[in-house]
């Protein structure tokens, strides 16, 4: 993509309204425009993000089985008056009138949505267990949305339901979303915690919160120093091995949210307990016949007995993510995307446009990038050096590529790790040959 013919509306003041370092960055980098409170458009280069995190979520939730839907934003008030939780919902819930007078909702959830799906269609164990998720916007009436796209009233959310014949063959597949989710962030360059959580409005009674570290979290978090080592990155899974042992090691180490720690009953020693703020960035629950049993989903079981069925629902903020991963990975000068989310792996700076040499060199480096696959943001404005650096650095592309006189004269091209600051010079074709791939 050629910067001349990008949209990305950089803003060189930081807006005032946005109190934290991903507002201030999103604003900053022309990623995102607010509509009105809480309610944000994804210009290009959010968006790009956006999809990546959606791609990453979408490919870790089909390599457990799960299958995609997608269900609409707006629905009938009657599945919820089937629940009881359309008055219970309360104001976060939107609530909109049709022409012909009928009470509809913007969905900030899809439990008894998919009940609905499901009870009209499987009516025996024979067709269970079944995942099915959808990645869809939400909308909650928040009372302060605040922290830009972080605690949004319109938001993407992630959202799977698990249905199940009875409770360990429920606990199962919860233990899948678990691994699942444990996987989905660390591919994103993120270390999630798992916190035994409150279920809320959602309701049940097992419930892990997924948080990550970052000094703006909403909440306080306090976890065992070693479970922050922990990793799943290089196990090989397998959906349909018995998953209790890689929960059990990480629900193990002790890991509360601040409603749920207790510092006179800490069972960790004041040495290996890490304090911190944590973003929360998944929540998983298993609730049971909390929808099932009300909204008639039950089926056939071995003996042809009619049970409900057990159900769970994941939710993973989406579009949360985007901000939450830029809390964790900024400095002061922008971003720094971790390179599986990144919405170019490659920023290449023509510093003197209208060089015959600079011109030549970055047109054949860029088409070179581009034949390799390589994602690649080509800064071909006319525009001063130093603007052009800082607004790559803001944009926190993995590498980038420089190109000047100087170095199109001794053949060789720049190359800085935004991450590290690292730059070394280099010819054009053994630059290519390390962004390969
Ligand atoms: N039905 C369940 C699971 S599918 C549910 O709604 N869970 S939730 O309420 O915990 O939301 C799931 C995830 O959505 C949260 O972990 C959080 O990452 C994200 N989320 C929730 N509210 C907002 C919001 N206002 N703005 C942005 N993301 C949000």
């Amino acid at each position: 993509m050629r910067l001349s013919k990008f949209f990305m509306p950089t803003l060189k003041e930081t807006p005032s309204e946005a109190q934290i370092a991903s507002h201030r960055l999103m604003l900053r980098a022309g990623m995102i425009r607010q509509s009105s409170a809480g309610i944000y458009s994804w210009l290009p280069l959010g968006h790009r993000v956006l999809k990546k995190i959606e791609q990453i979520v979408r490919e870790e939730q089909n390599a457990t089985g799960a299958l995609e839907v997608l269900m609409p934003t707006i629905q009938p008030a009657d599945l919820w008056r089937e629940s009881g939780r359309y008055d219970d919902y309360g104001k976060e819930m939107l609530r909109i009138r049709d022409r012909h007078g009928r009470d509809m909702l913007y969905g900030p959830t899809n439990e008894e949505q998919i009940t609905d799906i499901f009870r009209a269609a499987v009516k025996s164990y024979k067709d269970l267990p079944r995942n099915l998720y959808h990645i869809q916007w939400k909308f909650r009436d928040e009372v302060r949305p605040r922290f830009g796209i972080m605690r949004g009233r319109e938001f993407l959310m992630k959202d799977a339901y698990s249905f199940d014949i009875d409770l360990a063959a429920g606990k199962r597949s919860y233990n899948k979303m678990f691994v699942a989710y444990l996987r989905t962030f660390e591919r994103m360059g993120l270390r999630p915690i798992p916190l035994r959580a409150d279920t809320g409005p959602i309701g049940g009674n097992l419930s892990h919160e997924f948080v990550i570290l970052a000094e703006t979290g909403e909440s306080e978090v306090f976890c065992h120093r070693d479970l922050l080592e922990l990793s799943i990155r290089d196990v090989e899974i397998d959906y349909d091995d018995d998953l209790e042992p890689i929960v059990e090691r990480y629900t193990s180490y002790y890991a509360a949210s601040d409603d749920q720690h207790d510092a006179a009953n800490c069972p960790v020693p004041a040495d290996e307990l890490v304090t911190a703020r944590g973003i929360e960035v998944g929540h998983i629950f298993h609730f049971g016949t909390k929808y099932s049993k009300p909204m008639g989903a039950v089926v056939a079981n071995r003996e042809g007995q009619e049970v409900a069925v057990e159900m769970g629902s994941y939710g993973i903020g989406v579009s949360r993510l985007v901000g939450a991963i830029i809390e964790a990975c900024h400095d002061d000068d922008g971003i720094i995307w971790p390179a599986e989310v990144a919405p170019f792996k490659v920023g290449l700076i023509n510093l003197r446009v209208g060089d015959a040499g600079c011109d030549a060199a970055s047109a054949s480096f860029y088409e070179k990038l581009q034949a390799g696959g390589v994602e690649v943001l080509y800064d071909d404005r006319e525009e001063r050096g130093g603007a052009k650096f800082a607004s790559m650095d803001l944009i926190g592309l993995p590498w980038q590529v420089i190109i000047g006189p100087r170095g199109v004269k001794a053949g060789v091209v720049e190359l800085k790790n935004r991450g590290t600051g690292e730059r070394e010079e280099l010819s054009p074709d053994a630059a290519l040959a390390r962004l390969a791939g």
